[in-house]
């Protein structure tokens, strides 16, 4: 046995696939509606996701881009309280559906007494509007702790969110296996002293995934099985499964 007790989400890339489509697409409503002369195209916005927290992002393209109008920080906390409202409205329209795999893992691992929790970079609202769009009202409560967005002072790469939930579940990292999908989220979680399994997405694709117990092209489902992409039996299909997770952490 592993002893694993705990099953530590991210969310943006990890349980779905949210950025270009719904974060990116969120941002650039916003800054329309507040008249900002400038539009994130889908790779500049990949480029910025080396910022995680949207006002931080915001806040750096705008470091990198003194031709645009500078603004405050209270009227970035403005625009992107617009942004969390325009992503609630597109994610409820059913644009970014739970990652194969990720369902049946939160199923088994409810099943089998494992605990769930999420450790996010995104605001508390955006984790609701993506659980309530894809699990119903109770998708929130399938979790029993979920640390998101500025509950602490410092945002992924940085270790904060993981030791939070840590410490907020009373187990120690050994005892948990985080599921990430970037080098940054590698990064927190590896602070945190957890084992890591990434499944990577378009974006996050060709970053430096050292220190990952496996990275995947995705959980995976039996008709759609996934692809060890680096790690041992690199070149497998897999469906990813409390079983496998074990052996995986056991050896
Ligand atoms: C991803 C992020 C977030 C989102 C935007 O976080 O870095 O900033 O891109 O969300 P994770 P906000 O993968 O850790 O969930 O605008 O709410 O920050
Ligand atoms: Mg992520």
């Amino acid at each position: 046995m592993s002893g694993l007790r705990a099953l530590i989400f991210d969310v943006d890339g990890t349980l779905a696939d949210t950025e270009r489509d719904a974060h990116r697409v969120a941002f650039n409503q916003a800054f329309t509606d507040f008249s900002l002369p400038f539009q994130w195209d889908v790779p500049t916005y990949g480029a910025y996701l080396k910022i995680t927290g949207g006002k931080e992002r915001l806040r750096g393209f705008l470091n990198d881009h003194p031709q645009f109008p500078q603004i405050s920080d209270s009227e970035i906390r403005q625009i992107h309280q617009r942004k969390t409202v325009l992503y609630g409205e597109i994610i409820a329209q059913g644009v970014a559906p739970l990652r194969p795999g990720v369902k049946r893992l939160l199923d088994a691992a409810h099943a089998a007494g494992l605990r769930l929790a999420i450790a996010t970079t995104t605001t508390p609202d955006n984790v609701a509007a993506l659980l309530q769009s894809n699990l119903g009202t109770e998708g929130w409560n399938r979790f029993e702790y979920i640390g998101a967005g500025d509950i602490v002072p410092n945002k992924k790469p940085a270790a904060d969110i993981y030791q939070h939930v840590l410490q907020q579940l009373g187990l120690r990292a050994a005892e948990c296996l985080a599921l990430e999908d970037s080098e940054n989220g590698l990064r927190s979680a590896l602070g945190a002293d957890l084992r890591v399994l990434i499944t990577q997405t378009e974006y996050t694709a060709g970053q430096d995934f050292s220190g990952a117990l496996r990275v995947l092209d995705q959980l995976g489902e039996a008709e759609q099985p996934g692809t060890i992409l680096q790690g041992q039996d690199a070149g497998q299909e897999v469906v990813v499964d409390l079983a496998l997770m074990e052996r995986w952490l056991a050896r």
